[in-house]
């Protein structure tokens, strides 16, 4: 059975978009029960029609995810440089998209120092270096636009991939635990890509996936590998629990905007919405990873849109249907990326 696929390819870019969109308005809410999700649902075209715009907006998260498909396909790869522009532009044009304070301030930087004009690569990367007092950010801003990244290096060695995840965080991300989020995104995306259509996935086999990609991950602390080891075994304890406390949920596996309390809740909800829900009766498992992942409240837009990319990848953009997607913005343009990385791959 085939497994990479142009419907798979752009599965993975319109679940980000959708996750984002749909989770967006209730980013920073506590806990949101299935109730209040089912009747969302129900009555979206309704809310629609109240609203003056005719779609739920994209957030940060798909900006800047757009210019990083933007600058990789234009450049046939990764130009930190050009990237870096990329993204003050994207910034700089449309600034109300909801980014956080650091990264604000270092795209802002990047434009106004015109680093992107720049041929040294390390005089972009100091901004972010420079962050909290030279920790660096280690916020999920690197890993909620990553997606990209697993289809530019679909037919290529993880290495390479890891590589460019990598290095493309740094520009507004320098502390580790961010790096690592980023390459545990875009990696988590590409072992859904590359499941072999219609096969079921393992929890326990593609955790442990992750857990060998983390362990080849050069230039972070090994205390920060830690981390996420010890994430990845709290996303299979609770994968096994039959009931969830979300208090305990919340504090030990994570909602929040940093990239260790939201990249493995992601891979959480992809994998536990692989089974059916009694909460949720959708026939999409897109959108069952979306509800799944708004569930816990916090930072549900990106938490929402890391899971759909994952998600997005292994369904395919046919199993979300429009009923949905034409209440989400940038749903055509996530199209055309997806277009033009798989032509890219299949070119070669
Ligand atoms: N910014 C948000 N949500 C906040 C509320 C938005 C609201 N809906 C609105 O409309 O106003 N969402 C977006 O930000 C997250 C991605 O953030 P990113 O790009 O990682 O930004 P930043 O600023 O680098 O990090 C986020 C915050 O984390 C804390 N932090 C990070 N590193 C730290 C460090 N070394 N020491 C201390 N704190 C650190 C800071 O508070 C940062 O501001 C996504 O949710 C996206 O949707
Ligand atoms: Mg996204
Ligand atoms: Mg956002
Ligand atoms: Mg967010």
């Amino acid at each position: 059975a085939r497994s990479i696929s142009l419907d798979r390819f752009k599965g993975c870019l319109v679940g980000g978009v959708a996750g984002d969109c749909l989770g967006a308005p209730f980013e920073g809410d506590q806990t949101v029960s299935s109730t209040v999700l089912n009747s969302y649902l129900e009555h979206m075209d309704e809310a629609a029609q109240k609203r003056n715009q005719p779609y739920k907006p994209y957030t940060d998260d798909t900006a800047m995810t757009f210019a990083l498909c933007k600058s990789l396909l234009k450049n046939e790869g990764l130009n930190l440089i050009d990237l870096a522009g990329q993204y003050a532009h994207e910034f700089l044009s449309d600034p109300r998209r909801g980014y956080g304070s650091g990264a604000q301030h270092v795209l802002a930087a990047i434009a106004t120092e015109k680093l992107y004009e720049s041929t040294d690569e390390s005089a972009v990367l100091e901004p972010a270096r420079q962050q909290f007092g030279g920790q660096g950010s280690y916020g999920n801003g690197a890993a909620m636009r990553v997606s990209p990244v697993a289809l530019l290096h679909a037919k290529d060695p993880i290495e390479l991939m890891i590589t460019t995840a990598h290095r493309q965080s740094l520009i507004t991300h320098s502390n580790g635990l961010a790096v690592l989020g980023a390459v545990i995104q875009a990696a988590a995306v590409r072992i859904a890509l590359q499941t072999e259509e219609g096969k079921e996935i393992d929890p326990k086999r593609f955790v442990n996936e992750l857990r060998n990609v983390i362990i080849k991950v050069d230039h972070v602390d090994a205390s920060h590998r830690e981390i996420y080891l010890e994430k990845l075994n709290l996303v299979l304890r609770f994968l096994g629990k039959t009931a969830i406390d979300e208090e305990e949920f919340c504090e030990q596996l994570g909602n929040d905007i940093s990239a260790p309390g939201s990249v493995p809740t992601a891979v959480y909800a992809f994998l536990k919405a692989l089974k059916p829900s009694q909460d949720f009766e959708v026939g999409s498992g897109i959108l069952r990873t979306i509800l799944t992942a708004i569930e816990f409240g916090g930072d549900t837009d990106t938490i929402a849109s890391m899971a759909a990319s994952i998600a997005g990848a292994y369904y395919g953009r046919a199993d979300i249907g429009e009923d949905v997607l034409k209440h989400c913005e940038g749903v055509q343009l996530a199209e055309q990326y997806a277009e033009g990385f798989f032509a890219r791959l299949t070119q070669q």
